[in-house]
């Protein structure tokens, strides 16, 4: 279990269908199971001040990021469907970022990539934190290996203390070891996982 305070920010990255559910189009192996860590940290984070912020994959039906348009991935958390949707059993209760609304490609929650132009652009997520005075960052969500990784790379890099919660998060492993990777890749950039 994390530390809340009303410096801290509990950032819940992509718990949506597509992700979480076994029958999601991007099905994470045991995506659902971070819906009742997520509930039970959402209510700690909230009951000491916290901010508690979502994150959530936002696609239109074409986007370089999907493997029909040339991209690696499938179709997953189109806009407006039911894989896009937060999980239902999930406690949505704080602001909500979206990423990729545009057809950006990336996976952090601070940043996307403009496909067109190459430039990467930031989302909302920084402002509202720097909004509400946060210096801390509890990261935990779907998945490990993308999103996860990303946005507690980004957060430590714009100087956010920055944890990921453990408990919190499963891997999608396109390769065998990647959500173990991306653990030390956080690690060697200053994020505490615990
Ligand atoms: C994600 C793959 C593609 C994620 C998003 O939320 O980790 N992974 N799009
Ligand atoms: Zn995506």
């Amino acid at each position: 279990m994390a530390e809340y305070d009303p410096n801290t920010a509990l950032l819940v990255v992509d718990v949506q269908n597509d992700f979480a559910d076994p029958a999601g189009s991007l099905s994470v192996s045991g995506g659902e199971e971070v819906v009742l860590v997520a509930n039970r940290e959402i209510e700690r984070a909230l009951d000491a001040g916290a901010l508690v912020v979502y994150t959530q994959d936002w696609h239109p039906e074409s986007t370089p990021h999907f493997q029909k348009d040339g991209g690696i991935w499938p179709v997953h958390c189109v806009q407006g469907t039911w894989g896009a949707d937060f999980h239902p059993d999930l406690k949505v209760v704080g602001e909500i970022v979206r990423k990729g609304t545009g057809g950006e490609d990336g996976y952090s929650g601070f940043t996307v990539r403009n496909p067109r132009s190459d430039e990467v652009e930031g989302t909302a997520l920084e402002s509202i934190l720097r909004a509400r005075g946060v210096e801390r960052l509890v990261v935990m969500g779907l998945a490990t290996d993308y999103c996860v990784k990303e946005t507690a790379l980004d957060g430590a890099a714009k100087g956010f203390d920055t944890v990921v919660l453990l408990e919190g998060i499963r891997a999608v492993n396109l390769r065998p070891g990647d959500g173990d990777r991306a653990l030390d890749e956080v690690k060697r950039a200053g994020v505490d996982v615990e």
